[in-house]
């Protein structure tokens, strides 16, 4: 019998939460609570001398265990190489990309430090998995310290193309680390595909089925996207709290049709693409302007990078453009909330809105088309419009899928939504809703820890608490 043990950057309260939570977090808390298991990572908390002193905590059935980090280890690991060399090298955005040796050589610290501090924790049997692009270099660190166990990797966010990779330093040496783990996972086969891209092209690997060989190294890869815990959002939507918040914004939108949009304030999340293509549709549909308007709701994130500070100012800008272009006495077109809300709340919230806008640049899968779709009320079930960027198009073909870079088709989007008969929203939620429950977040933990399982070897599952 085998325990999980979960290595990610960061390590957030399973449940109950309020305020923004990230998708990997959401995702967790379902999948570790059936294990008995070891959920490590930074606390988020800073130290003046990092000791390598481990927190244990148990909250919902989760054991979770934390280190702190030193100001540094945060500036050039986290702000930096994590989010200011690799989330936009990424995301496609090698204009953002920040490339110093500072940033590399702090990774590469944090990285040795969550090795050093975790290895007298693991066990023989456990298996090991290891979480984003914050520790690709993780795998080969606890090898290195004499590691034999099973041990994958699964990457959250797109794999880039090869051209594009091969502008980072050192990417070669990066991606020989992944050969340290037994599996590698990826969210949908188009990263998949760039992967084994790169491998082959730049390192030599040879591929046969799922499994590439580099030297006497051989690694599963596999496509493996994860899901939304279906079961417990469908719940939420039906709690007290999430009728609360649908009623509010019913009695608020006075009759109009509302379109959401709920993303972590990012430039990956294409929200000023959004405002454009929501935009051109009021210039374009002047009769059916005031029938609408638009809810977007995205907390603020990584306000440390001074990129995620210009977005913020640039967003804030175009609403308050858009709106004193087109409000009129009893209607704003725009509302703009800067803030997080309880999973019931956005429920409730997604429920009322008869159009989802989900368009980002670029996304390695997008859990929030998941939830709009999950929270419908099966009798008049509103429409997702989602963009062919996102991971999650490849499993939702049912949506209204758009390029998100284009005004004009977002705008399209909108009024083929707004103007689509009952029967066919019905239609598109049904084939929609069965994937969201069929592919679940524990269908994704599963198949994952399958591929990565010795023949023969079990989870040692618990009831959950
Ligand atoms: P994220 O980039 O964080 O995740 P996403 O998958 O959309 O993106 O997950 C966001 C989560 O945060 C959703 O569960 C959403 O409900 C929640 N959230 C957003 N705004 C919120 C708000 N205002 N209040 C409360 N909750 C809010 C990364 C990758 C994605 C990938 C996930 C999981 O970038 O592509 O889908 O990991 O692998």
């Amino acid at each position: 019998m085998s325990r999980l043990i979960v290595i990610s950057n960061r390590v957030s309260a399973p449940k109950g939460e309020a305020g923004a939570q990230g998708g990997l977090a959401v995702a967790f808390a379902a999948a570790l609570r059936e294990n008995r298991g070891i959920w490590f990572g930074w606390s988020g908390d800073r130290t003046d001398q990092f000791t390598g002193q481990i927190n244990f905590n148990r909250t919902n059935g989760v054991t979770t265990a934390t280190i702190d980090l030193e100001d540094q280890d945060i500036e050039e690991y986290y702000n930096g190489y994590a989010n200011r060399t690799l989330w936009p090298l990424f995301h496609y955005r090698i204009d953002l990309a920040e490339f110093e040796r500072g940033f590399a050589d702090g990774y590469q610290r944090v990285n040795e430090r969550f090795a050093e501090t975790i290895r007298p924790l693991i066990e023989p049997h456990d298996l090991i998995w290891v979480q984003d692009y914050h520790l690709i270099p993780l795998g080969q660190e606890l090898r290195a310290r004499g590691l034999e166990n099973r041990m994958g990797f699964f990457l959250h966010i797109p794999w880039p193309p090869r051209r594009l990779l091969s502008s980072l330093p050192h990417a070669v040496e990066l991606v020989r680390t992944l050969f340290a783990y037994d599996v590698i996972g990826f969210h949908t086969e188009e990263w998949l595909e760039a992967f084994r891209d790169y491998v082959t092209g730049e390192l030599g690997g040879q591929v046969e089925g799922d499994l590439i060989t580099l030297d006497d190294r051989c690694v599963k890869a596999i496509a493996c996207p994860i899901g939304i815990d279906a079961k417990e959002f469908i719940q939420a939507s039906g709690s007290p709290a999430a009728r609360l918040a649908y009623r509010r914004m019913k009695d608020s939108a006075d009759g109009r049709d509302m379109i959401v949009g709920v993303d972590r304030l990012d430039y990956s999340k294409g929200l000023e693409e959004r405002f454009a293509g929501y935009e051109r549709f009021l210039a374009s549909h002047e009769e059916s302007r005031k029938e609408v308007f638009l809810l977007q709701i995205a907390p603020p994130s990584r306000g440390d990078v001074e990129t995620y500070q210009r977005i913020r100012l640039a967003l804030e800008g175009m609403a308050g453009r858009i709106n004193g272009a087109y409000a009129d006495l009893d209607w704003v077109p725009i509302r703009y909330v800067n803030q997080g809300f309880p999973r019931p709340v956005l429920a409730g919230v997604y429920r009322a809105a008869r159009i989802a806008l989900v368009t980002p640049l670029r996304d390695g899968m997008n859990l929030v088309a998941k939830e709009y779709v999950a929270a419908q009320d099966p009798e008049d079930p509103g429409v997702l419009i989602l963009s062919r960027f996102a991971g999650a198009a490849l499993q939702m073909p049912e949506a209204v899928l758009v390029n998100p870079y284009s005004a004009e088709e977002v705008s399209d989007a909108i009024a083929t939504a707004l103007s689509m008969p009952l029967h066919e929203r019905k239609q598109r939620w049904r084939a929609l809703m069965d994937g969201v429950e069929r592919e679940d977040v524990i269908w994704w933990r599963k198949r994952f820890t399958d591929a990565l399982m010795a023949p023969g070897q079990t989870l040692d599952e618990a009831e959950p608490d």
